[in-house]
């Protein structure tokens, strides 16, 4: 149990970002533009920004179509953000000529000007800033700003293609059901190193999803999926959030019976159904995928 603890501990921590997707810790994906976007709210500089989403494995971004514009509004406005964040539109590479960092010209960027803006103030605003009212306005690069970075969207069909994930649509995840059992400990661990994660059952669809993976699978008893019993004997999912904020928390008939008094680990049933169980035991295990 100590060294279960102490592997909680690093999962509690590792997962801190966790609802944004395992490979990607804080970005989110979205649907809409088919990227991934992460809101940095801790301001830098432009040329600072640039770099960071760099080190991030993608680039400063810019609204360059209504769609992403919206998703960027919506974001800052999720974080309550009431200043504006630099986007990846600049004058410094094409002098005079504000481009973003993709190369998509101003007159090609559905975003328009915030009254009086563009100013040029001291002569001295090369970069470009979104306001929470979808506006534009140049500032000085050296602003210390929010920004975001954007990262392309995996393939739709779930990686690349070695681990076997299966996309499904309804709720936006791609599953591996992986049939060689495994302790829950090391189902844990197997699932981060196919690039995805214990699976979470975040709906009654999600459930529903599982469920006809199992029963194509022909799978009966149970399967372990990303909950389990915490110190504090609260039923949580492995990046921490309890069942009911997770979404789904329908425990199978009898369920959590806690048998031999030794049961802290989550699996389902065939029925998609939540039950607790011993952890030790080698048991076929789910893993999931977010986009
Ligand atoms: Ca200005
Ligand atoms: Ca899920
Ligand atoms: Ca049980």
């Amino acid at each position: 149990m100590i060294k279960l603890g102490n592997l909680l501990y690093v999962v509690l921590f590792a997962g801190a970002h966790y609802a944004a997707g395992a490979p990607n810790s804080g970005y989110q994906y979205s649907r809409e533009v088919n990227a991934w976007l992460r809101l940095h709210m801790v301001p830098a500089t432009w040329a600072e920004a640039g770099m960071r989403c760099l080190l991030e494995g993608g680039t400063l971004a810019s609204p360059t179509t209504n769609a992403m514009a919206q998703v960027m509004v919506a974001m800052m406005d999720d974080h309550k953000l009431t200043r504006s964040v630099f986007t990846g539109i600049n004058s410094i590479l094409v002098r005079e000529n504000f481009t973003s960092l993709e190369g998509v010209p101003l007159s090609s960027i559905p975003v328009g000007w915030a009254a009086g803006q563009p100013d040029n103030e001291n002569s001295d605003e090369e970069c470009v800033a979104l306001t929470g009212a979808a506006q534009l306005e140049d500032v000085s690069c050296g602003s210390m700003l929010p920004y975001f970075c954007k990262k392309p969207s995996k393939s739709p069909n779930c990686g690349d293609g070695e681990h076997e994930y299966n996309m499904v649509s309804r709720t936006g995840s791609c599953y591996k059901f992986n049939r060689e059992p495994k302790s829950w400990r090391n189902a844990l661990a197997t699932c981060y190193a196919q690039g995805g994660y214990l699976a979470i059952i975040n709906s009654k669809t999600e459930s529903t999803v599982l469920k006809e993976i199992l029963a194509v699978e022909k799978k009966g008893g149970y399967t372990y999926v990303g909950f389990m019993k915490y110190a504090d004997g609260v039923w949580a999912t492995i990046n921490g959030d309890t069942l009911a904020e997770a979404g789904f928390q329908e425990w199978a008939p009898q369920e959590p019976n806690n048998a031999a008094g030794i049961e802290t680990c989550g699996s389902i049933f065939a029925s998609g159904l939540l039950n607790d169980a011993q952890c030790v035991d080698p048991r076929a295990f789910m893993c999931e995928f977010t986009l």
